[in-house]
């Protein structure tokens, strides 16, 4: 528990509004439009579980702001602001790939993340953690692997929107590649975060994510004991674009880091 707003009390609100929200991305016919060009995907689901999210978050802390995904809901000028993806993983969602999950960060201005919610229906797994409290999967408590970066699984994309950065990536994957167990690409920054928390895979990056795809993400896998990145090795932004990397030991995300460096002096956005 970590003072007196962000309680369990609060955390047990939090999931039961999220968990009524999924109601609107499950069993329902939606529409698909795109946004800002043919490979960024927003549905009508997105949208609905959005206005659910912002309505009744806002009566359990009124005068909370917030910063989400769709629609540009932004108000960062809150001490308390919720930070919203209502369906990371949309290209998953739109195609009927389990892979998707709503995801709701309350972070303090000063402080950054206190409470985070990941929960993907289709997938049946709700992850949660308040800051100082642990990480949890269904209830249950999880932790990081202890796994050598050689034996890690290496979890990454290609830049979708901005292909431009595409040989990059594709460059820091190859060599992480080469020297760790396997790749993969779920297509939810928010999932693979938390597969990473609890304990399935070990590294991760991605050259440009928003905050709503990381921020109830990272405070779970700092609860589950991992750690995660900027570029200059601080932690991400909760108000702009950052290049994320995480990993399950200090060590291995100082390694992951310095591949990524190798193939860039600076961030290029
Ligand atoms: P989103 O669904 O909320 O847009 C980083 O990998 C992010 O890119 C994911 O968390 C997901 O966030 C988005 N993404 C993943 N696969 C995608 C695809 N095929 N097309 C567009 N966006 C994708
Ligand atoms: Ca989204």
């Amino acid at each position: 528990m970590s003072g007196s707003i962000i309680s369990e009390n609060t955390l047990q609100s939090v999931i039961s509004i999220v968990k009524e929200a999924s109601s609107l991305m499950v069993g329902k016919g939606y529409e698909v439009f795109e946004k800002d060009g043919f490979a960024n995907l927003v549905t009508s689901s997105d949208i609905a579980v959005q206005e659910f999210l912002t309505g009744r978050l806002s009566e359990l802390l009124p005068g909370s702001g917030f910063i989400c995904e769709e629609e540009d809901f932004h108000d960062t000028s809150k001490e308390l602001i919720w930070i919203i993806d209502p369906i990371d993983g949309t290209a998953n969602y739109s195609r009927g790939i389990a892979d998707c999950c709503i995801s709701v960060a309350l972070a303090k201005k000063d402080e950054g993340p206190v409470l985070g919610v990941v929960y993907s229906p289709a997938r049946g797994e709700l992850y949660s953690a308040i800051k100082g409290g642990g990480a949890f999967l269904n209830s249950k408590p999880v932790h990081v692997s202890d796994r050598p970066f050689e034996n890690g699984i290496f979890c990454c994309a290609m830049s979708t929107y901005r292909k431009e950065f595409a040989k990059t990536c594709s460059d820091i994957i190859y060599d992480v590649h080469m020297q760790s167990n396997d790749t993969r690409r779920w297509g939810s920054a928010a999932i693979e975060l938390c597969l990473l928390a609890s304990g399935f895979v070990e590294l991760y990056f991605e050259m440009r994510l928003q905050p709503w795809d990381y921020a109830a993400g990272a405070l779970i896998l700092s609860e589950a004991g991992g750690c995660i990145a900027s570029f200059d090795g601080k932690a991400p932004s909760l108000y702009a674009p950052s290049l994320v990397v995480a990993a399950n030991t200090p060590g291995n995300l100082q390694r992951l880091l310095g591949i990524v460096h190798d193939h860039m002096d600076s961030l290029p956005y």
